[in-house]
């Protein structure tokens, strides 16, 4: 059974990290929108720089939940038929037991160097404009997709909700494109679909099925029933 699991922000809620949503979108009185763009960061990269200095250091202060530690168990029955895509940029997939993540709209513990275009990992500020550890040019960026810029992966994102038996979306409000259209690519390939969200989303009406509450009882419960259907 091959499974494509989605996860946005609402994964993170229970360990402490905001959702997008939560401070309505609003970080230091800037709209989320406004911060996380191209154009923002040539404006004023050191107010971006901030932004994302600021959640790169509370990732010190969150753990994974049981939600990201039942998809870490799940990837240790499935391996490689599960492909694990998420929109969140903390790390706690990994802390949580995944190995395979795919972080299509980039990671905070990274950073992407504007002159040799290398990314590299990156647990530190980046407001004080250090050099680029491979060519050493000051120009290093939070290795993040922002507004405007395209998600890494999408071929292979494609390639892999087109064969998806399953596709569970959990923790995301389905607000930004192109990641809300995976579930009608998928479910036109084929693929039974499933949200697991503490409520309805934008993007319910596309699931066959849609179950409501919290993601630390709704994804450990879906796995250990996956789990028992392997089983047998
Ligand atoms: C692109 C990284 C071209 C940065 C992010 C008009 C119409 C359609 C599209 C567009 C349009 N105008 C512009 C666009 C394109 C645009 C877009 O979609 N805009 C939106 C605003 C309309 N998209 C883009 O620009 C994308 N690029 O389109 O390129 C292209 C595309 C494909 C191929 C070739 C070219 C790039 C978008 C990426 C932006 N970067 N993040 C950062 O993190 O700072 S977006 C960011 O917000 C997230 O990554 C995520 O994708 C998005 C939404 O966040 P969610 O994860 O869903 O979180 P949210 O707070 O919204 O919701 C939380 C959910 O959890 C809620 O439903 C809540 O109920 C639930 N929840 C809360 N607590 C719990 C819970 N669930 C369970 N348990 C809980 N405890």
């Amino acid at each position: 059974m091959k499974i494509v699991v989605l996860t946005g922000a609402g994964i993170s809620a229970e360990s402490g990290v905001p959702t997008f949503r939560d401070a309505d979108g609003l970080w230091e009185g800037h709209r989320v929108e406004d911060v996380a763009t191209p154009e923002a960061y040539d404006v004023a990269p050191i107010t971006v720089h901030r932004f994302y200095d600021a959640r790169r250091a509370a990732l010190a202060t969150v753990a994974p939940n049981p939600a990201h530690h039942a998809l870490g168990r799940l990837e240790g029955v499935l391996g490689e038929d599960l492909f694990l895509v998420t929109q969140n940029i903390d790390d706690l997939h990994e802390r949580g037991g995944s190995a395979r993540v795919h972080h299509m709209h980039g990671e905070l513990l990274s950073a992407l160097c504007r002159a040799c275009g290398r990314r590299t990992e990156w647990r530190e500020d980046l407001v004080d404009l250090p050099p680029c550890p491979a060519c050493g040019v000051c120009e290093l960026r939070p290795d993040v997709v922002w507004f405007g810029e395209i998600p890494y992966g999408m071929e292979r994102i494609e390639r892999e909700l087109m064969t998806a038996d399953l596709f569970v979306s959990i923790g995301t409000s389905g607000a930004v494109y192109p990641a809300a259209g995976f579930v009608r690519f998928a479910r036109a390939c084929g693929a039974r679909t499933l949200e697991l969200n503490l409520d309805a989303s934008e993007g319910t009406p596309f699931f066959e099925t849609a179950r409501h509450g919290r993601a630390s009882d709704l994804v450990p419960t879906w796995v250990d029933e996956i789990m028992e259907r392997l089983a047998h």
